[in-house]
Parts: structure tokens; sequence; C-alpha cells
């Protein structure tokens, strides 16, 4: 059965539930036969990406990477695109939407507060960047710039991971039958 293809993108901290939110979606998603690919921080950087730091330019040109690898994937294979990244500027933000096109593009902004990821700190990355052993921290030493018009937020640190993927099936559900 073919469903229309987007993408759906969420932007976040580190450690904001970005890749858990949308993983538990995906889970869904494929329950319900939707044909989908997942792209986190996690697999792009060790592969795509592998050449790129997280200076402001190779950030740009990690998301510009992602919108196109998303572009192909929605058009020539009609998946359902789930990006999880930090995606922190608001101008690299505009790309991925102006890439896909704005009608293919849906925005979750994953608001988790700072203090929260910070002292989760699931994978240390927070304590070594206070420390300075990690530079061009997204949060401490690096910006994130918050997205104005998303089209969904969600604050992780009050739900559930499964509510949370319910919020956004909700939102998406009248968009794949289109
Ligand atoms: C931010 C960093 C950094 C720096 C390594 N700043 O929690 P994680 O580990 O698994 O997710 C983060 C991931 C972010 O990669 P993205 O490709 O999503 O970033 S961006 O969209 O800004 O290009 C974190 C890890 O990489 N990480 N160094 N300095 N996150």
């Amino acid at each position: 059965k073919n469903h229309n293809p987007f993408l759906i993108w969420f932007t976040g901290l580190s450690g904001s539930g970005k890749s858990t939110i949308a993983n538990a979606l995906n889970q869904s998603l494929l329950e319900k036969k939707i044909h989908t690919c997942i792209l986190d921080g996690d697999s792009v950087r060790n592969g795509l990406s592998n050449d790129l730091t997280f200076s402001p330019e190779d950030r740009r040109e990690n998301i510009r990477r992602i919108a196109e690898v998303a572009s192909l994937m929605i058009n020539h294979a009609g998946l359902v695109v789930l990006g999880a990244f930090i995606s922190p500027y608001d101008r690299d933000r505009k790309r991925i939407k102006e890439i896909v096109g704005s009608d293919k593009y849906i925005e979750v902004y994953v608001s988790t507060p700072l203090e929260v990821c910070e002292q989760q700190d699931v994978k240390g990355l927070y304590k070594k960047a206070r420390a300075g052993l990690i530079k061009d921290f997204t949060g401490i030493d690096a910006p994130y710039e918050i997205p104005r018009t998303p089209d969904l937020e969600i604050n992780a640190s009050t739900c559930t991971i499964e509510e949370a993927a319910c919020i956004v099936l909700k939102y998406i559900e009248n968009k794949l039958m289109r």
C-alpha cells in the first residue's frame, strides 16, 4: 500500500529524546505497514558525514546532505522519512524545507530543557563539554536557535515516549492518507 511520502524532522538538544521518540513513532508506522526510513546523528555521523565536525559550516553541510538523501528517499522510494538531528541553526532548517519541499516537511521541536538533558547526561557528553573536553557542544559553547514555527513542540520531560510518539502520529495521520 502506498502512502503520501514526507519528512518528519525532529530538532532539539543532545539528549532531548529526538531519536527515542522517532524510534517509537517508527515502530508505530511499521505496524501500520507504512514504509519508513529513520536517520539520526549516530548513524549518519559514523558514515555519510564522518568527515564533518560540529563547526557551524560542517553542521550546515551535514544537514544539507541529510536533506538531499531524504529528498531521494521521498521522491524515488516513496518513504516516510524520520530524521532526528540537533540541527541548531534556523537557516539550515529552512534549507531542509526548501530541499524536500515545504509541503513534505514536518518540523517537530523536542523542547526538553537544557537542565534536564544535562542532568540526565545519558552519554556523559555534557560533563565532557563542561570540562572543555568537547568543544562546540550545543547548549554549552555552541548555540541552539529555538524553532519559531515548528509544526509541533514536545517537551519530553513532561510526557512518556509513547505519548510523544502518539502526538506526532495523530498530527501526521491525515497527511499519510492524502
Ligand atoms: C553536539 C555532539 C557534539 C557537539 C558530538 N555538539 O546525544 P548524541 O551525541 O547521540 O547526539 C549528538 C550528536 C549530534 O549530531 P547531529 O548530526 O545531530 O548534529 S547537527 O545536527 O548539529 O549536525 C551528540 C554527538 O553528536 N555530538 N559532539 N560538539 N553534539
